[in-house]
């Protein structure tokens, strides 16, 4: 449909303001809501987490993408919210304790939320306790935690160890992720999975999601 291709090109673009008008424009046309989102928003982020990966393009087309995105979604939201479509599950995402490092968490986040997942975002140098209290408030389906120093990638451990004394871990997956953080140093502490890049994390997190949402164990 042209209409859907016009969005997705805006939003790849990231011309925020074509991407409210051409949404705007699908829904008074009577385009399914869900369509916008999945076939065209998504679509264009996933297109977006790829290039990046690929080094096509750097961190402020990105967020520029991110930002064009998020401006549509907020002309969708209510008319999805109307529709009954709902989140396909919930992730909860931070940086651990020790690092004020932000960048990377937030374009975890909105590749995330361009998935069609609600991420609760606690923020930066979130200690054990302040996770555990927004677990308790969120129930998350997967906790996303980055590190980018090498001195605060241990606090994933700690973090994971103490969701584990809590029994926190029996409904909840864990993903690491953040430049000095390892897919061995993932397994080593009991990470449920590593992603290098938001991309991979995104459709990491949906996998999670949707393994768990047909009950299938990721042992
Ligand atoms: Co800092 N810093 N910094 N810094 N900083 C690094 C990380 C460093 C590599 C610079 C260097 O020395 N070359 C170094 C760490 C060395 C190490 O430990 N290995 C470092 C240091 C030492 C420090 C301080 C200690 C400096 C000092 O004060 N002496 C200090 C620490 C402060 C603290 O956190 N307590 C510090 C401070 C800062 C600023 C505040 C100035 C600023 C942060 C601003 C902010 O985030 N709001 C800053 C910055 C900007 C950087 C660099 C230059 C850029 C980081 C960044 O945003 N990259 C960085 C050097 C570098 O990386 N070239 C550096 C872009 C971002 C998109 O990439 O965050 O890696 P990144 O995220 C990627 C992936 O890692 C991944 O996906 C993202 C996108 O694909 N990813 C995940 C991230 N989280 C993920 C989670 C996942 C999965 C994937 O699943 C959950």
């Amino acid at each position: 449909m042209k209409i859907l291709e016009e969005i997705s090109n805006a939003l790849q673009k990231g011309n925020a303001k074509l991407v409210r008008e051409k949404v705007q424009e699908a829904i008074n046309s009577n385009v399914n809501p869900t369509e916008i989102l999945q076939d065209s928003m998504i679509v264009a982020m996933s297109i977006v987490g790829e290039k990046f990966k690929k080094n096509d393009i750097f961190v402020p087309e990105v967020l520029i993408a991110a930002r064009a995105m998020n401006e549509g979604v907020k002309v969708l939201r209510p008319v999805l919210i109307a529709s009954g479509v709902k989140p396909i599950g919930k992730a909860m995402i931070c940086t651990v304790m020790g690092d004020l490092h932000d960048i990377g968490k937030n374009l975890v986040k909105m590749m995330i939320e361009g998935q069609g997942i609600e991420c609760i975002d606690i923020g930066v140098d979130c200690s054990p306790e302040t996770i555990i209290d927004a677990i308790n408030t969120h129930q998350p389906d997967v906790l996303c935690l980055s590190a980018l120093l090498s001195t605060t990638m241990m606090n994933q451990k700690v973090i994971i160890s103490r969701l584990k004394e809590e029994k926190l871990l029996k409904d909840i997956k864990v993903i690491v992720g953040g430049a000095p953080v390892t897919e061995t140093f993932a397994s080593e502490i009991g990470a449920d999975g590593y992603a290098s890049d938001a991309a991979s994390a995104a459709i990491l997190t949906k996998n999670m999601i949707l393994q768990k949402a047909n009950g299938e164990s990721q042992c």
